[in-house]
């Protein structure tokens, strides 16, 4: 295995130095992807790779959204010869103690998707604890299993090779709604999931680009979608498993 750190930011220029400063322990490449973030983001992230040999900061002209980010992410992270990408955000919700714990599962199941199982506090907005329950139900009846834990978190160990085979099979959203569709989109596919508890807090005044309007409606389409495919991708999976009829 052949892991980088891989983080998407936008606009979260007073929070990324300590994110960035956090990883240090874990003596591995980082790949930043600036999603067009502003100007002032845009030094800090200088400063960085100035300052940081083992940082790279990789922009995306225009802000295309987190998807599309961390889409470019896994491409540009293959093409550098990584295996594996562990992906946090830039914000300092995740706890980069538990980076070990991540890169340990990636190890011992390097084909897996990993993903990090929040444990929230009080910190954490009810509004958004009850719409992240829901979705880990939506999830479970569109993977029909409980292989998944949150599809949300954006905290995360990433088989490069399957997923960037998977998103050029596949469309996919450019926005919040990616995460889950990459989850679902990978267990259908075969990949195995790992879950890793780690606690996840909300700062006060922390900046949230998650827009409840728009980013829960491209949630629910997601979800929708997934689930109107769920009979003919369950009936592909009978078959398979009986056989097909085929010799
Ligand atoms: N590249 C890119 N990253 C984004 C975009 N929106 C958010 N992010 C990054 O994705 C991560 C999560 O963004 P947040 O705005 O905290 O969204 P969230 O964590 O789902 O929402 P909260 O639970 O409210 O914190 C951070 O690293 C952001 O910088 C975007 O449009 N482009
Ligand atoms: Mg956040």
């Amino acid at each position: 295995m052949k892991p980088c750190l891989l983080i998407p930011i936008f606009d979260h220029g007073e929070e990324i130095t300590g994110v960035v400063e956090s990883l240090a322990p874990a003596q591995l490449p980082c790949l930043i992807v600036d999603d067009g973030s502003n100007a002032a983001t845009r030094a800090v992230l200088a400063d960085l790779a100035e300052q940081k040999p083992w940082v790279e900061v990789h922009r995306r002209p225009r802000n295309g959204g987190r998807g599309a980010a961390l889409k470019t992410g896994y491409r540009e992270a293959l093409a550098r010869g990584y295996s594996h990408a562990l992906q946090l955000d830039a914000d300092g919700q995740h706890d980069a103690r538990d980076v070990p714990a991540f890169l340990s599962a990636m190890r011992e199941a390097p084909d897996a998707l990993v993903l990090g199982a929040p444990i929230f506090d009080a910190s954490a907005p009810k509004v958004r604890l009850y719409g992240r329950q829901l979705s880990r139900g939506l999830v479970w009846l569109t993977t029909w299993s409980f292989d998944v834990s949150d599809p949300l978190c954006g905290f995360r160990g990433v088989p490069l090779a399957a997923t960037v085979a998977w998103l050029d099979a596949h469309a996919s959203g450019d926005h919040m709604e990616f995460d889950p569709e990459l989850v679902i989109g990978l267990h259908r596919a075969g990949v195995p999931v790992r879950n890793v508890p780690t606690h996840v807090v909300y700062r006060p005044g922390g900046l949230s680009h998650f827009d409840a309007l728009r980013d829960n409606a491209r949630l629910t389409a997601v979800y929708t979608r997934k689930l109107a495919g769920l009979l003919p991708w369950a009936f592909s999976r009978l078959v398979a498993r009986t056989g097909g009829g085929g010799r």
